[in-house]
Formats: structure tokens, sequence, C-alpha cells
């Protein structure tokens, strides 16, 4: 290997992941022909299409070809990210059609590297979307629902040595009142995430609605702590895409998450594209 290679390999523990960070941002650049962008926006499980209605897509790279990023793992999510106009704002958006699960096993390290990659990008702002069971019976599939607060049960923290970060107010209050702005009608929840990437039994669900949770998936907490760490302004949303297991009499498929996500695409679409424009 390289010594360029070595450096960029997240699961060395020598390796400076921020090291990592700055030398994707650097392909950003150097690919966008921008020196920076403004947002970035991660789109998970059934927000697939709603990239496009932000605005025009002025770039496309292979997330291969960045370091420090992998491959897509899961079906429906695409791997690559884009350079988009935020409407005639003159803004940027950068678009991660995909994430890394912690699920995967690559390390804490290599699920938080796009956040990082995209503080250093220039990003003041994360929108980091998902798709997600509900806890409340209420949350047919198909409801987006504002993220006001997170349980990590994953045990982990994208964190590393002797430093306290605060997550109070981690989803932005302020982002949250522009959303509701835009569509008066989101509720909003606290999203607990599990390690995955088994669904939880009914028993777990029950659990998460105990200590006080509303929402059930496996993925936002760890990246919402590490754009708090990097200074981010994070604003979280999920999709309802399934009643969490227990909550309704049908067992879980990964079909039904991409088919609620079709049906939502539209209004998911509109309001980020409606939120991204007033941030
Ligand atoms: I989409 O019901 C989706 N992701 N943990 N539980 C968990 N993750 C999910 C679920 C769910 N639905």
């Amino acid at each position: 290997m390289t010594e360029s290679a070595a450096s960029h390999d997240l699961s060395d523990p020598s390796t400076d992941p921020f090291a990592v960070a700055e030398a994707a941002a650097a392909v950003i650049r150097e690919r966008t022909g921008v020196e920076r962008h403004d947002v970035a926006l991660v789109l998970g499980s059934g927000w697939g299409q709603t990239g496009d209605l932000i605005g025009e897509t002025l770039a496309t790279i292979e997330n291969t070809d960045v370091p420090g990023f992998g491959r897509a793992a899961v079906a429906g999510h695409s791997g690559q990210m884009r350079s988009v106009a935020i409407g005639d704002t003159g803004r940027r958006a950068l678009v991660y059609g995909t994430r890394t699960h912690f699920y995967e096993g690559r390390g804490v390290r290599a699920v938080v590297h796009g956040v990082r990659t995209a503080a250093a990008a220039g990003c003041t702002t994360i929108v980091i979307t998902n798709g997600c069971g509900g806890v409340r019976p209420e949350w047919a599939p198909g409801t987006p629902v504002l993220i006001r607060d997170h349980i990590n049960l994953t045990a982990h923290s994208p964190i590393e040595g002797a430093n306290f970060v605060d997550l109070t107010d981690l989803y932005s209050p302020r982002l949250r009142a522009v959303a509701q702005e835009v569509d008066p009608a989101l509720e909003e929840g606290v999203y607990v995430q599990f390690r995955g990437p088994h669904y939880e039994t009914p028993a777990e669900v029950r659990m998460a609605r105990t200590i006080g949770g509303d929402l059930v998936g496996m993925s936002t907490a760890l990246e919402a702590i590490a754009a708090r760490q990097s200074g981010l302004e994070v604003l979280g949303i999920s999709l309802v895409t399934n009643p969490a297991a227990g909550i309704s009499e049908t067992p879980l498929s990964h079909e039904e998450v991409l088919d609620a996500g079709q049906a939502a695409a539209a209004r998911c679409g509109r309001l980020l594209a409606a939120v991204v424009e007033r941030i």
C-alpha cells in the first residue's frame, strides 16, 4: 500500500479521520469546481429521489473516488454524492445518496465520515434523513417526522478521546421551526438508534416507547453527534416507512420500506427543497 492510501484507511487507528475528511473535501472541490458547499444532505431509505427537487445537479461523484468512502450496502441507496444548486440562491448542497451504517462493521469513523467531510467542504448545516419504524400507531407509513432528540443504543460514540461534547439542542430548534413553517402539520419525535441490522423484537419496541422513543432506526444518532462535534447545525427528519415490530400485525419487510418511500416521495421532496432554500 502506498503511503497516501494508508493514511486514508479509517480502520487504521493511527489514521487521523479529520485528515481523511480534509482529503475527501479536496477531491470534492476539485471535481465540482467550487470552493465550498453550504448545506449537506444525507438521503436515507425512502428519501432517494427527493434530492432532485432541491435544484439542478451540477456534478455527480462516485463515492469510491473519494477518500474514506465505501460502496452502497443497501438496495435502494445510491453510491454517489452530488453537488446540487439550491434553487437560485447561489448556494450549493452536497447531497449524499447513501450512508455507511454502523451494522456494516466498518467502524464508527466510516459511519460519520460523510458528516466530517461535509464540514471540511465548508458546510455549516446538515440535514440528516432516514427511513425508520414508527412506535406511535397514529403515524402511518409515509409520515415524515422531525427529530427532536435521540437515544443512542449503539453503545458507541464517534468522539475519540476525552472530548465531552454537549448534545443539548442537538437537533436545531431554529431549523425545526423553519421546517414547521413550511409544513405546519409536521410532528416531532425522539429517534432511537439501534445497532441493527435485524429489526427490533416487539419487546424492544415496547422498551423504546417506555424510555421515551417515538421512532426506531439504525442510523442518524452517531452522525448527529459527529456533526455537533464539527460545529454543524443539524436538522433530522425521519420518514416512518413501517410500524415498528409489534405495533401492527404484519411482519416487517424491506419491500414495504421501499414502497412507503415511493408513496411519500413527493411530500418529502417538497418539504426538503423548501426547507433547504430557507436555511
Ligand atoms: I426503514 O422498524 C426502517 N429502519 N431499527 N426498525 C429499525 N430500523 C428500521 C426500521 C425499523 N424500519
